[in-house]
């Protein structure tokens, strides 16, 4: 940490945006509170979380005046006051940034989406169908790269890695079977093996999450 100001980190267990936040501040060793917004009560749509965020999203980083409420935003901000996980120089930040796109248009918009419809929505419909398919070309995208390069940017784990990771770790609630992804399945047992690695119910613990299997 280059200076004092304490780091607090609003989210919840549930999010894959939160926990990306909450990874890169733990495997950086970067202390934090963590303040939960209880997404399954609503509780990111209250006033008061909406001064924070008027998004009504998690996450959020306040550090000192700073408030971050993008997660990459996060990761970019921790990787330059840490000076982990960062790219060096343009033609890094430029491999990284592929990836956190990709983390935005075939995770977000669609591994991602699955997941929530089977969850919590009714897991089939034209729109699931819409999801499976920009998922199903994500997956497609992934799983070669990770064949031939051990971590997703700069032959090193990056934020890159950091951002894909929360997603990847929920591949079977989206409907996929993990096995089908051998390399995807081998680099989530690397992730999981870097100093600082937790679970997200151990970074952002929140009572109730996950909830009882009925
Ligand atoms: N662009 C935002 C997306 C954040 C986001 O979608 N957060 C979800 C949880 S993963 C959320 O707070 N959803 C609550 C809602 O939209 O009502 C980021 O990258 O941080």
């Amino acid at each position: 940490m280059t200076d004092n100001l304490s780091y607090v980190l609003y989210g919840h267990p549930r999010s894959g945006n939160a926990y990306k936040t909450a990874l890169m501040l733990s495997m950086t060793g970067t202390p934090y509170e963590f303040e939960a917004v209880d997404l399954m009560t609503g509780g990111n749509l209250e006033a008061e979380y909406l001064k924070i965020n008027p998004l009504g999203k998690v996450p959020a980083l306040v550090h000192g005046d700073l408030l971050l409420r993008q997660s990459h935003d996060t990761l970019r901000y921790l990787a330059e006051q840490t000076g982990q996980f960062g790219p060096n120089g343009w033609a890094e930040e430029a491999r990284i940034g592929d990836w956190i796109g990709y983390q935005i248009d075939f995770l977000g918009y669609g591994v991602a989406r699955l997941r929530f419809e089977r969850l919590f929505g009714g897991g089939e419909g034209p729109v699931y169908d819409y999801f499976q398919v920009t998922a199903d070309r994500g997956m497609g995208i992934v799983e070669p790269h990770l064949a031939t390069n051990e971590w997703l940017a700069c032959g090193r784990p990056t934020i890159a890695d950091i951002a894909v990771y929360p997603v990847m770790s929920y591949l079977s609630d989206a409907g996929y079977d993990v096995g089908d992804f051998p390399a995807v399945a081998a680099w989530i047992e690397r992730f999981k093996a870097l100093p600082g690695f937790a679970l997200q119910t151990d970074l952002m613990p929140v009572e109730g999450w996950p909830p009882a299997a009925k």
